[in-house]
């Protein structure tokens, strides 16, 4: 390590020691709260930023989460929580665009299918919905196209999440595509429109409504499901059915789903032709190809990330001892091909132990022991490649939305 380097580090320690300083005299101590500040994670370079304050809450059915606003809820998952491969329900993140979410009894709902390009109407009721169809299942991670925005450098405007706007796990429910043609899919398909139980009159955002392309929609892995880790889903994640589109990024993920229909034109309402939207070909992530009327594109799969569970900035080692580097990696629906440690600023790399794989659209875990023979101060990095080949990024690529953050951690710590 360079001398330069070494002061850096040193430098960035005592950031991150300052930023935990300020949280061990608050009463809101958790870990998940130390962690969550954006000097502990090491993917910013001011301690004292966005995310340096952490207020936890605790939504009905949920534990105290991170808060980021209450009405409309959005409520992030401390980093704690992602020690585990599968996200318990009661920490899974929160996300909602308008404020009047209505309380759905599984009694009263009912999903419509229809539109332009369906041969017919169906309605079916959770009992239906649930016997009419084969189950199926997949293991998959929900992730906010805005997770991480708050690290964004410079600052963009959004929900200012920390890197808890994603879960990972087991959804269970009917194949979208059975649902599809039960209903008859025309030849002239292009677009399939989702929309749920939430909106609101007196709100003046626009209701939200979703699309996904046809293909993505006929695919074996996007389901209509109403369990999630083996119970029914939580209200606040969108009980009692919600879209699951393993592979991309939360927002086409509707929540309490009411209504599905096969259209044969673009739909351009909010959500779709301004909202959720990136500068096109900036990133080298699949293209929504119906949806090219306009500068930009919408956003879709999620791209190639990690996150270090075990570590943070300005945590104290022993030396002698392997630093344990753990965390979770995941992508865009090709699989974690490999995670690559480096306890040298980048110098060098070597490959993590993967743990189980649970399919290609969930979190992988990987770990590694670092050796610390020698006492200093160390940045700890992990990068995570997928099957595609693609890897994570230096520098962010920035957009006016703030998504796809995938910036590689730097951890500084010292061996004592
Ligand atoms: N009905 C409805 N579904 C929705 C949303 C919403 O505002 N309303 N938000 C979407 C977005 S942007 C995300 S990131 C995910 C979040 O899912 P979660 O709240 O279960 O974590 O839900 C998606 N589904
Ligand atoms: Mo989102």
């Amino acid at each position: 390590m360079t001398r330069s380097l070494k002061n850096t580090a040193r430098r960035r320690l005592l950031a991150g020691a300052g930023a935990l300083a300020l949280f061990g005299s608050s009463p809101l101590r958790a870990f998940g709260a130390e962690i969550g500040s954006s000097a502990a994670l090491g993917l910013a370079e001011i301690p004292d930023g966005a995310l340096a304050e952490q207020l936890l809450y605790a939504l009905p059915g949920k534990v105290p989460l991170i808060k980021k606003t209450f009405r409309p809820p959005n409520f992030e998952t401390p980093v704690e929580y992602f020690r585990n491969p599968i996200t318990p329900n009661k920490a899974f993140f929160v996300r909602w665009h308008l404020a009047a979410i209505p309380q759905v009894a599984a009694k009263d709902w009912a999903l419509t299918v229809g539109g332009e390009s369906a041969e017919r109407e169906l309605k079916l009721d959770l009992q239906e919905l649930k016997t009419q169809f084969r189950p199926a299942q997949v293991t998959a991670v929900c992730q906010c196209s805005g997770n991480r925005r708050g690290l964004f450098e410079p600052h963009v405007a959004g929900v200012e999440w920390g890197v808890g706007a994603m879960g990972n796990a087991v959804w269970r429910g009917v194949r979208l595509k059975d649902v599809l043609q039960k209903a008859g899919v025309r030849g002239n398909a292009l677009e399939v429109v989702l929309d749920g139980a939430d909106r609101g009159p007196l709100d003046k955002t626009p209701d939200f409504v979703k699309s996904i392309p046809i293909e993505v929609a006929l695919d074996d892995n996007t389901l209509i499901a109403f369990e999630m880790n083996g119970a029914p889903l939580p209200h606040w994640n969108g009980y009692p059915a919600r879209l699951i589109v393993p592979g991309w990024t939360g927002t086409y993920w509707v929540k309490q789903l009411m209504s599905v229909k096969i259209v044969p034109t673009p739909e351009k309402n909010f959500w779709m032709s301004a909202a959720y939207r990136l500068p096109r070909g900036r990133f080298r992530t699949p293209t929504f190809k119906s949806q090219l009327y306009s500068p930009n594109e919408p956003i879709t799969t999620m791209v190639v990330n990690s996150l270090v569970t075990s570590l943070r900035s300005g945590q104290r080692v022993p030396r002698g001892k392997p630093i344990e580097v753990r965390g979770i990696a995941w992508d865009g629906g090709s699989g974690v091909a490999k995670v690559e440690v480096s306890a040298d600023y980048g110098a060098s790399w070597t490959p993590a132990k993967l743990g189980k794989d649970r399919g290609r659209f969930s979190f992988r875990e990987f770990a590694l022991g670092v050796p610390a023979s020698e006492s200093g101060a160390r940045v700890i990095m992990a990068r995570a490649t997928g099957n595609t080949g693609e890897t994570q990024v230096e520098q962010l690529i920035h957009n006016p939305a703030g998504y796809h953050h995938n910036v590689i951690q730097r951890i500084y710590i010292e061996v004592v």
